[in-house]
């Protein structure tokens, strides 16, 4: 390890080395210097903006601090590192969870407001770090959170996208997209202008054999772009450990090329050079759980990955250990198939670049990789087009038919009888063009694949990758539980529940051990306890009805029961079924007597989510919702009986104020089409119960808590074939109060029909693919059920508490331990002492 400054010299570096703040006044201090000099205002012109930037550049100094410690340390201890590779990182806000994470909520809540400020209104200045689409990003965010906390020597990888996902705005009931420019200010980032690595694209391969006979390919002639490195501290909870999440951008590389241009006065051209170098890394796609193939995708995903992994390369190389160490220095997790590119790129550099021979090469990659698979839904199954890989990456196609030979050779070998495998497993897929199944590339190139839930996994082993299991074995295959990290989706967004559980268990220890939370389940008699609980439970869902009045201007009563469905608009998330049902009991309540109505539960139906700018369907979902609420909350005979709320623009931030506030949320997907799903945790984790289906992690939630404090219903996973077949044979009747809900729609009651005959349609006409009228008769019951038993308010808060303290299984810290121990063979590093010794 090389260090720039002579042994003499240190002894001052060390008297002037930054130092931590540690008292109210400290810090104090620092907020204000950041203000009058790093921002140059005042006493005067300080409004809550301001308050925010000085804070959190305050804080920011002192995560620096913890994080040079970090990475000094890991890199004289120079241990097996993780690297996940993620093309989404879905963070949030990170001002809060840094506070949080360091143990500074006190002094900063006292000194802000010494200052003049309330702690939640200068954090709720801070916009969304918002690189992701749903699940798969924001699982990767906990985990950092979790990797972190635990002290593994973990770093992420992902694209610094100038604008994420976008700001939804409802405009006559329609979702419109905004672009959100995140980057205007964010002080959580540190450019490394240093350190950039060049990117090649398109160009040709060179092969010929060198004096040995050995032959040589070069990759030449291609076009060249800058990817240049940013830095996040990602700090873990009460430890000094402080991760790196690199982010990478891109940029115009001048080479000669352009100074050609530059001479012949080619200006504009030049400048239109670098604008399309820069739209590389411009903006996250949208689309969740869905495969479009855009060539722009195809080069991010390269871009980054090659980007990665000349990094991590580097900085092995620096330790001068033989390449069969490689996999015992680096373990890269593939987060989906977003990343797979990363396998023939590490091909490419072990033969192309540092000579080895292919089984030894191979022997590494696969070593090195794991493949975490979210989905077996076939239309998200990544296909790049031959042809596009052939022109973008030529060298990498030559690699992947490579892989492909040597695997079909392989699996000819072990299965001679049966050569009609062969086109089944092949990476490359027969079709016109013909396409890279990326899926069947990240298997063979990795040596663990897991699912994200039992379910999941098994359908995994079982569909999917039936054939591989077989080629394999079935101890290449395996579950991890998805998991969140309770530092964000307890403490955080719900305080005052933390300090209940923490006045009972002594401590906050429960926050880094969440199993510790099965002792509260002593409580469940406690009288004090109980009427804490529940008065948390009311707080929340009051400042969700302030929420949305302020917002959306709709007034709710908090002592309705709140029923909640927020996540991505899809089809096979089912919110079409969830509004089918509000307006099934929007019939109903208007066809009761007056005296019948007084016997009702009140209820207020929230949904809140995205829907990929092309997902005509998802967007008409929102748009029957909205047109629901409009009828339902004006409708005098309902008053509070019934109200229907869109909460707009849906994200991390909004999460954490809607979560704690549910009595019943929604995870009421197609059996078999949610791999997990994890706000289904999060919502139980804050004392709130589920109604769901028997998909995902709703299975392993009913097996932690109890059948009895979970509302099930619907066909199960292994029916879902069947039923399906059943539709095309016409051999199926509309349930006849669904069929009410479609007279009601079309007869215009909820507007104009017109944009709501493709959704009626895909059931009735279209084979109903996700089984919402199957479904359907069995939803409602247990909607009839929850109120029944919402009644009975005893023995509600009896079962919400027990859920709770069984929720322990579900923390991102296990998980992590899981992935570390089965899938990464890593151990954590103990964080550095303060003195930074
Ligand atoms: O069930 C969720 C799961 O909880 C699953 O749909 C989601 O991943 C979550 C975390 O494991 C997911 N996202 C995607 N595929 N599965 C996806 C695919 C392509 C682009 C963006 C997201």
């Amino acid at each position: 390890v090389e260090a720039s400054v002579p042994e003499s010299q240190r002894e001052a570096w060390r008297k002037f080395s930054a130092k931590e703040f540690k008292t109210t006044e400290e810090f104090e201090a620092e907020v204000v210097r950041h203000i009058e000099t790093t921002l140059a205002r005042s006493l005067f012109n300080c409004d809550e903006a301001a308050a925010y930037a000085g804070t959190a550049l305050a804080l920011r100094d002192r995560l620096i601090i913890e994080w040079n410690r970090t990475q000094q340390q890991q890199t004289f201890a120079d241990p097996k590192r993780v690297y996940y590779l993620s093309l989404e990182f879905l963070m949030g806000r990170a001002l809060d969870n840094a506070i949080l994470n360091v143990g500074m909520k006190d002094v900063a809540e006292k000194g802000l407001a010494e200052l003049g400020f309330r702690m939640e209104d200068v954090i709720s200045q801070e916009r969304d770090a918002a690189l992701g689409n749903g699940g798969l990003g924001r699982l990767a965010a906990c985990f950092l959170d979790s990797l972190a906390t635990l002290n593994y020597p973990a770093w992420g990888y992902a694209l610094r996208y100038r604008y994420g996902i976008f700001r939804q705005e409802i405009v006559d009931g329609y979702q419109v997209e905004v672009p959100d420019y995140w980057l205007d200010f964010n002080p959580w980032e540190f450019p490394r202008h240093d350190v950039t690595v060049d990117i090649q694209f398109y160009g040709s391969v060179r092969k010929y054999r060198d004096d040995s006979g050995k032959q040589i390919s070069v990759w030449e002639n291609g076009e060249i772009v800058k990817a240049v490195a940013y830095d996040a501290p990602i700090p873990g909870y009460g430890t000094r450990t402080t991760n790196n999440l690199r982010l990478w951008s891109s940029k115009a590389s001048h080479g000669e090329f352009d100074f050609t241009k530059f001479n012949a006065g080619e200006y504009e051209a030049s400048v239109a050079d670098q604008q399309r170098a820069e739209t590389i890394s411009a903006v996250l796609y949208p689309n969740d759980s869905l495969d479009r193939g855009k060539e722009l995708r195809l080069k991010q995903q390269y871009f980054w990955c090659a980007a990665s992994l000349f990094d991590i390369v580097r900085r092995f190389k620096k330790s001068k250990k033989a390449w069969k160490e490689f996999p015992n220095q680096v373990a890269i997790q593939l987060n989906d198939t977003h990343p797979t590119l990363a396998i023939p790129e590490l091909m490419r550099i072990l033969l192309d670049l540092e000579g080895l021979e292919w089984d030894e090469a191979w022997q590494i990659t696969q070593m090195t990789f794991g493949y975490t698979n979210h989905t077996v839904m076939p239309e998200a199954l990544e296909k790049w087009s031959v042809p596009l890989v052939q022109h973008l990456l030529p060298r990498h196609l030559q690699l992947i038919y490579d892989i492909n030979f040597q695997f079909l050779q392989f699996v000819e070998r072990s299965f001679p009888k049966e050569r009609e495998m062969l086109g089944r497993v092949s990476i490359i897929e027969e079709s016109e063009p013909k396409r890279v199944r990326m899926a069947y590339l990240a298997v063979i190139g990795s040596h663990k694949v897991n699912g994200v839930a039992e379910l999941h996994s098994d359908l995994v082993r079982t569909t999917i990758f039936k054939d591989f299991v077989r080629i394999y074995g079935p101890d290449k295959f395996t579950n991890v539980t998805n998991g969140i990290t309770p530092r964000r989706w307890l403490h955080q967004a719900n305080p005052r529940l933390s300090a209940l559980i923490a006045s009972k268990l002594g401590g906050h220890e429960f926050l880094r051990d969440l199993n510790l939370l099965h002792k509260i389940e002593a409580y469940v008699d406690d009288k004090e306890f109980r009427k804490e609980f529940q008065a948390i439970k009311f707080a929340n869902k009051k400042r969700l009805a302030d929420y949305t009045k302020e917002v959306q201007g709709i007034t709710v009563d908090p002592h309705s029961l709140f029923d909640i469905q927020v996540k991505r608009i899809h089809e096979y998330k089912r919110q079409q079924l969830n509004i089918f049902g509000v307006i099934h009991r929007y019939l109903e309540l208007k066809e009761m007597s007056p005296e019948d109505r007084k016997k009702v539960q009140p209820r207020v139906s929230f949904f809140g989510g995205k829907a990929a700018p092309g997902y005509w369907m998802a967007k008409m979902v929102i748009h029957l919702i909205n047109q629901v609420g409009k009828v339902v909350n004006n409708d005098k005979d309902i008053g509070d009986l019934l109200k229907v709320v869109f909460l707009e623009d849906y994200n991390v931030s909004k999460a954490e104020i809607i979560t704690p506030a549910s009595d019943i949320s929604e995870h009421i997907s197609t059996a078999g089409t949610e791999a997990s799903g994890t706000s289904n945790m999060k919502f139980v984790l804050n004392g709130g119960l589920i109604i769901g289906t028997c998909d995902g992690a709703n299975i392993e939630i009913t097996r932690e808590v109890g059948e009895d404090n979970i509302f099930l219903f619907g066909n199960l996973s292994e029916d879902v074939d069947d039923l399906r077949h059943h539709h095309f044979y016409g051999d199926f009747q509309l349930d006849p109060s669904l069929k009410r809900v479609f007279d009601t729609i079309r007869s215009g009651t909820f507007g104009d029909s017109g944009p709501f005959t493709g959704l009626v349609d895909s059931i009735v006409d279209h084979g109903d693919y996700y089984l919402v009228s199957d479904d359907f008769k069995s939803y409602i019951d247990t909607q009839k059920l929850i109120d029944e038993a919402y009644k009975d308010q005893d023995a509600w808060l009896t079962k919400t508490i027990t859920a709770v303290s069984r929720m322990g299984f579900f923390s991102s810290d296990r998980c992590i331990d899981e992935y570390a121990e089965m899938i990464w063979n890593v151990e954590p590093l103990p964080p550095p002492k303060e003195n930074g010794a």
